[in-house]
């Protein structure tokens, strides 16, 4: 199999290839950097993992476990102790320090031979994602699974080595790491990454294809001067989160390009989407891409029909699926069906011409903040660490600029809101910290003693 990235495109090489934080490299220097942190690996190393800066550092290290067959843990730069650990401690993986990869990008040897392509089946990268309850989940993805979804995307982007890739979002997920690196890697198209994703940057960096969670599109429109700057582009593409209908309609009205919007999760990568050269519809996530089926599984586990109204469970399968979490047999066995599908835990309805529609998720604590997915346990978990507080609950309560913003009502003596938002940021990464705390003095509770949410948010 060609490595899920290859060393040459088989095009001449340019010095700006890819683009971090304004740092230029060629492809040549990145594959000569990543041998250099790959040098320091153990020659056992089971796992590495990496504080993932935006930065050409986190850039060569990845490539350096993918070129060497060493599963990578990218980790949030701005995560606490508590986070770090659990991550460490159940990936087994070694945290590379600043240092060594800095020692590696000073030395940016050029012209190392990459070895021989780790097997497809091998597992290329392990994100941590959330769940509904307790600490994250390692996804394990296979060079095989990315490799797929990668080629399917890029055939229903229509996305060649003509291309420039921009965006600012976060090397530590699917969508900035994997689409947004990998995919410009695999593909030969330049990358510039803008190291936040702000209109602004986005303006200057003059690419043809941009991605952004919605958050970054509605913080586009509110620019109108930016976004009329990205009407050279050839394709915008929305994702992470559902864009919400006045954001794609005011988005196509300010660029003349009407967004890509695609679906997808860490477990499955991307699996539905719009296609460059089709339909684009507002509300609607596309169709299933190169390799996916899909199914919509109603409350009685029977198929619901595809009607375009009928909600249901959406249900996946391909190749670009995950290999389990990792040490948690019980929780990869309950998210695949008898048959073999994956429950994707989102609520949808599919077109008679199979399009698909996102309505929402079947559980409410899974919240989704600007493209981030928190899981409310963890949050809860860390916000009961704190000797002041008895009792939490975290919800997400829909919000214009962030898709849901996460609330916590808690009940505690003598600390503040304030000071439980900063204790949870520094246990946690900042991206999960509530951005309001309630206090109250009880909370609703169920005869079976269960917190009542839904009585939080409307009471
Ligand atoms: C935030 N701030 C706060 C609080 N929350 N201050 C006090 N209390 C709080 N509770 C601060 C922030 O630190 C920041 O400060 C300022 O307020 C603005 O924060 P925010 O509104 O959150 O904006 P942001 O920091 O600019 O972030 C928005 C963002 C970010 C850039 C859209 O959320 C983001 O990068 N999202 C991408 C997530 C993503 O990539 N998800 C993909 C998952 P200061 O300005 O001083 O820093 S992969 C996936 O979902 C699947 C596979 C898929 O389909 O793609
Ligand atoms: P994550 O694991 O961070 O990859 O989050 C995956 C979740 O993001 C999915 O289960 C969906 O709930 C949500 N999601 C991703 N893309 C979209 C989209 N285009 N529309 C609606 N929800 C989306």
């Amino acid at each position: 199999m060609t490595p899920l990235v290859p060393e040459s495109v088989g095009l001449p090489d340019r010095r700006d290839a890819v683009v971090v934080d304004g740092t230029p490299m060629s492809r040549e220097e990145l594959f000569g950097t990543a041998a250099a942190v790959a040098a320091r690996f153990d020659a056992d190393e089971a796992a590495v993992a990496v504080r993932a800066t935006p930065s050409p550092g986190t850039v060569a290290t990845v490539l350096a476990g993918l070129t060497r067959g060493v599963p990578v843990v990218p980790v949030p730069p701005d995560a606490g102790p508590r986070e770090v650990d659990h991550i460490l401690g159940d990936s087994g993986a070694r945290l590379l320090a600043d240092e060594e990869i800095d020692a590696a990008l000073a030395s940016r040897p050029s012209g190392v031979p990459a070895p021989a392509a780790p097997a497809p089946d091998a597992t290329a990268l392990i994100l941590y994602t959330s769940g509904t309850t307790g600490p994250p989940k390692g996804v394990q993805l296979s060079h095989a699974a990315l490799a797929a979804d990668l080629d399917a995307l890029a055939d229903a982007w229509a996305w060649t080595p003509d291309d420039v890739l921009v965006h600012g979002l976060p090397l530590f997920h699917v969508h900035g790491l994997v689409l947004g690196v990998l995919g410009a890697l695999r593909v030969g198209s330049r990358v510039v990454h803008t190291r936040r994703p702000t209109p602004e940057a986005y303006a200057k960096a003059g690419g043809s294809v941009y991605f952004g969670v919605p958050t970054v599109w509605s913080r586009v429109t509110d620019d109108p001067e930016a976004a009329r700057a990205l009407a050279g582009a050839r394709l915008l593409v929305s994702g992470s989160a559902p864009l919400p209908v006045p954001v794609f309609d005011r988005l196509a009205g300010l660029t003349g390009l009407v967004p890509v919007e695609r679906y997808g999760m860490t477990e499955t990568l991307i699996t539905v989407s719009a296609r460059a050269d089709g339909d684009k519809r507002a509300g609607w996530v596309g169709l299933p891409v190169d390799g996916v089926e899909t199914r919509l599984t109603g409350e009685d586990g029977t198929p619901a029909p595809r009607d375009g109204e009928t909600v249901g469970e959406l249900q996946v399968r391909g190749r670009m699926l995950f290999d389990g979490y990792l040490n948690r047999p019980d929780a990869t066995a309950e998210s695949f069906t008898a048959d073999g599908w994956f429950r994707t835990g989102d609520v949808a309805v599919i077109g008679a011409d199979g399009w698909h529609r996102i309505v929402g998720r079947a559980s409410t604590d899974l919240i989704k903040s600007g493209g981030y997915r928190v899981g409310a346990g963890e949050v809860e978990g860390a916000l009961l660490a704190h000797p002041a507080v008895r009792e939490a609950a975290v919800v997400g309560v829909p919000h214009d600029d962030l898709g849901q913003e996460i609330v916590a009502f808690v009940v505690a003596d003598g600390v503040t809101g304030h000071e439980l938002t900063a204790f949870v940021a520094e246990s946690l990464s900042v991206h999960k910290r509530p951005r309001r705390v309630v206090l109250r003095g009880e909370l609703p509770r169920n005869a079976m003693g269960k917190v009542q949410k839904k009585q939080l948010t409307e009471g």
